[in-house]
């Protein structure tokens, strides 16, 4: 926070220098004269760790004490990025910290610029987990996150020759200082093998799972901090440990390598988040990650609801289980087989409290990102629970023929689907499982209900409810753009660093010359900086005046990357007819990864790169327009790039993006949005106002009547002299002159097959982005509209988002201030 936040007084800031200097001598084993800035950033970590901890135990023996029902969030990422700056940020201690290291000749900034960004999370899906966590401890719920310490998370992304190259993360190489590791705290989990129907010395007959393999995670936590400190609540990733780490036998004899195979193969599970799944191998080993970190979980879940209660019937009424998206739906048929084959619960006692643990959430639609498993897989790999599935599938079936359905609605709503070889589908298993089922958008939401979720949702009862994303404003405002904050706060007083709705007490100075001018300085500083950062990364040059038009997301055909590229040509073209026209100076600006394995998305960043190289060497254009694409996008980076950005790009095709939580970040900056009416878009819309905001583009109701009858891309593109002049300008290699033919292929396929339809957006984001312009050229219009989009948007703040899941989802208090 910015200076003055948090007045340090001088017993406390030396405090916090001895016990940074004691952690540098003891703990890190360094000396002050001779310590690197990675040395001092792992003494303040753990210096302000220390801090933590007594908060963190005294929030876990309240929740005891007063039997407090807690929330456990299952998630396969939690993108966590840094924590330094989050954790002395909520606790009051960043200018403690800053003059304690400043007595020592050292800077704040610095060392926390030393800390690896933590790479646990791929998109939207893991962040949001991440500003969960932090919400939750913020509101005073009680929760633990779990999830998966992967050794090397996602990849890293090196751009060579504008090629996305992938490059293990080594995020742990230098140490963890936030985590503990848990010797003491060990699951076995099994797979493989065979099950047998065994009579019990009281005659009851038990189906017992005779594993082939089995595999022990063992857990590290990580504190996570509440604002203001208020409550510490836990993250607990599990790590793959081989139970028979080396078979010395054959070391001894010489095998040195396949001897430690075993070892290999158990700590695969946690070494990548999202191995390619291409090969069968791949598959699996996604399936073995799923199940592993769902099974741990659960058995921890167990394990610490019976050390305070007697049984595990009352479970629901002590403990939520949220499935963040499908990837631990697993986790439905492993809470069955944990309670009916180990701990003797009769089925339909089990299912009830299954039901009333879990709920799920959905964050997407899109039919190839709806996981299912091959049958065959499941028996091999999880024989036990393939037969659960089938003993679900077949109560919710009857259930479903009891209520009227007909083979067609019976064959929609099967846990197995029958179509393309037998494959268990996930969504379904967790939609059955779980008492509550949430979209991330009202749009999302009721599309859940009107299409792929519309038949499960009519058998099993209306179970569907929206929840729209949130972002935590800690990081995303106060930590990312400490000078916009110190201007709210000096403008509205500091109450709206507690209260984000306070936010709305700017609508007045959206007018006011003086305040307009003060916001405007405040962007330009984060230019300047994003400027430098993007010199030192890329070697270009753009100018901080210039407007700064930022599409920064994964790289996906929906999300539109393409549109906004093309658009790109056809300014360059334009620009190259008319020179000497007046044109508004702009930075197109991406960053944003691509699947390894998603070549029509790494072919869109190769053409991203290579319009960039021809029109940031164009000499026509003065200048006037150029293109960045900044590599390795992680949450560090955004944090940089957010408060630097005038213009949102939020461009997917309307239906199709569950929520987006980029528009709510970059919006709170005050970037106006060009946007589609997708995701959370169409509330951001309803609260910054339509004159605040650039709409353009089909609805996602106009987007499925122009699919149903049919789409012509090669007829929009004939009509649209603009649109055809960029296609043209990249089929014929004007962006690859050494290979003239790279993007034929990709401008072919988009003419055959335009299921994005870009080019049906094409004309109406081209004029939008002509609006952006002329708006530009009004400064006082601009400054107005972007005070406004800060000021309206404290509804978007992840703990109004955590709040309603409190109390309408988990049933859970929070606090309500
Ligand atoms: O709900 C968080 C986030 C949404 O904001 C995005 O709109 C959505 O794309 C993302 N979904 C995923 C999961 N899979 N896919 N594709 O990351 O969730």
């Amino acid at each position: 926070l910015p200076a003055g936040f948090d007045a340090p007084d001088e017993a406390a800031v030396k405090a916090f220098r001895d016990s940074i200097l004691a952690k540098l001598v003891y703990q890190v084993g360094g000396r002050p004269e001779r310590a690197s800035p990675r040395d001092w950033f792992i003494a303040t970590a753990l210096a302000a760790r220390d801090h933590i901890v007594d908060d963190w135990r005294r929030s876990n023996d309240q929740t005891r004490s007063d039997d407090r029902k807690g929330v456990c969030y299952l998630s396969m990422e939690f993108l966590i990025g840094r924590l330094l700056s989050d954790a002395l940020g909520n606790l009051g201690l960043t200018e403690t910290a800053r003059r304690a290291l400043e007595g020592l000749g050292v800077d704040l900034d610095t060392v926390a610029g030393q800390e690896a960004d933590a790479a646990l999370g791929n998109g939207g899906l893991g962040r949001l987990a991440a500003c969960f966590m932090e919400s939750m401890a913020s509101v005073d719920v009680p929760a633990y996150g779990y999830g998966i310490r992967y050794e090397n998370g996602l990849f890293r992304q090196v751009i060579a020759g504008g090629i996305q190259h992938e490059v293990p993360e080594d995020w742990l190489a230098l140490g963890n200082p936030w985590e503990f590791e848990r010797s003491g705290l060990v699951y076995e989990v099994r797979f493989g093998g065979h099950v047998r129907s065994e009579v019990s010395v009281d005659g009851s007959t038990r189906m017992i799972w005779h594993a082939g393999e089995i595999v022990n995670a063992l857990a590290y936590d990580t504190p996570v901090v509440g604002w203001r400190g208020k409550r510490v609540n836990t993250l607990r990733l599990w790590s793959a440990r081989a139970t028979d780490p080396l078979q010395l036998g054959d070391f001894n004899r010489g095998d040195h390598v396949g001897s430690q195979s075993a070892r290999m193969r158990a700590e695969a599970i946690s070494r990548v988040l999202y191995p390619g799944d291409e090969s069968e191998a791949g598959q699996e080993l996604r399936l073995r990650q799923e199940y592993f970190f769902a099974s741990a979980s659960l058995q921890d879940i167990l394990r610490r609801h019976l050390s305070n209660h007697a049984d595990l019937s009352n479970l629901a009424e002590h403990i939520a289980v949220q499935l963040n998206d499908t990837h631990p739906a697993i986790g439905v048929a492993e809470l069955m087989r944990l309670l009916v084959d180990l701990h003797g619960m009769e089925w339909d006692a089990a299912w009830t409290v299954t039901q009333a643990v879990f709920s799920y959430t959905n964050h997407t639609l899109l039919p190839e990102a709806l996981e299912t498993w091959a049958v065959p897989m499941m028996e091999r790999v999880l024989p036990r629970h393939m037969q659960i599935i089938y003993l679900i599938n077949a109560r919710h079936l009857d259930r479903a023929r009891t209520g009227g359905a007909d083979d067609m609605l019976l064959s929609a709503v099967s846990l197995i689907d029958e179509r393309h070889g037998r494959r268990v589908r996930m969504g379904h298993l967790a939609f059955v499982g779980s008492h509550r089922i949430n979209g991330v958008s009202a749009l999302h939401s009721q599309l859940m209900r009107d299409t792929v979720f519309a038949d499960l949702n009519q058998v099993c009862g209306d179970r569907i409810t929206n929840k729209t994303n949130g972002i935590t404003f800690r990081r995303w405002l106060h930590r990312a753009n400490p000078g916009l904050t110190r201007l709210l706060v000096d403008a509205i007083g500091p109450a709206v660093l507690d209260d984000p709705n306070r936010l709305a007490d700017l609508v007045p100075l959206a007018d006011d010359a003086a305040f307009q001018q003060k916001f405007a300085a405040q962007r330009r500083a984060a230019k300047e900086r994003l400027a430098s950062l993007i010199a030192g990364r890329i070697g270009l040059r753009v100018d901080p005046d210039a407007l700064f038009d930022v599409q920064i997301k994964r790289i996906h055909e929906y999300k539109r990357q393409l549109l906004n590229i093309v658009q790109t040509v056809a300014l360059y073209n334009a620009m190259r007819a008319r020179p000497t026209a007046s044109w508004v100076p702009r930075v197109k600006i991406f960053a944003g990864k691509a699947a390894p394995s998603y070549h029509k998305a790494k072919d869109i960043i190769r053409l991203a790169n290579d319009v960039a190289a021809v029109v940031n060497d164009d000499p026509t254009l003065r200048g006037l327009l150029k293109v960045a694409f900044i590599p390795n996008y992680n949450v560090s980076l955004a944090e940089g790039i957010i408060p630097a950005a005038d213009l949102s790009e939020q461009i997917s095709t309307a239906g199709l993006e569950a929520s987006g939580t980029g528009n709510m970040k970059l919006a709170l900056n005050g970037a106006l949005t060009i946007g589609t009416l997708d995701g959370a878009n169409v509330e951001i819309d309803e609260r910054v106002g339509r004159d605040n905001i650039f709409i353009f583009g089909l609805t996602a109701e106009e987007v499925m009547e122009r699919k149903r009858a049919g789409y012509d891309a090669r007829a929009a593109a004939a009509a649209s002299p603009e649109l055809r002049g960029a296609l043209d300008a990249i089929a014929s290699g004007v962006f690859s002159p050494g290979e003239p033919g790279r993007y034929r292929g990709l401008v072919e396929g988009l003419m055959h097959d335009d299921r994005y339809l870009v080019t049906a957006d094409f004309d109406s984001y081209n004029t939008r982005q002509r609006d952006v312009a002329s708006r530009w050229s009004q400064p006082e219009s601009w400054w107005r509209s972007a005070v406004l989009n800060t000021a309206q948007v404290g509804w978007f703040s992840s703990d109004r988002t955590i709040r309603e899941y409190a109390a309408d989802i988990w049933g859970v208090a929070a606090d309500d201030s």
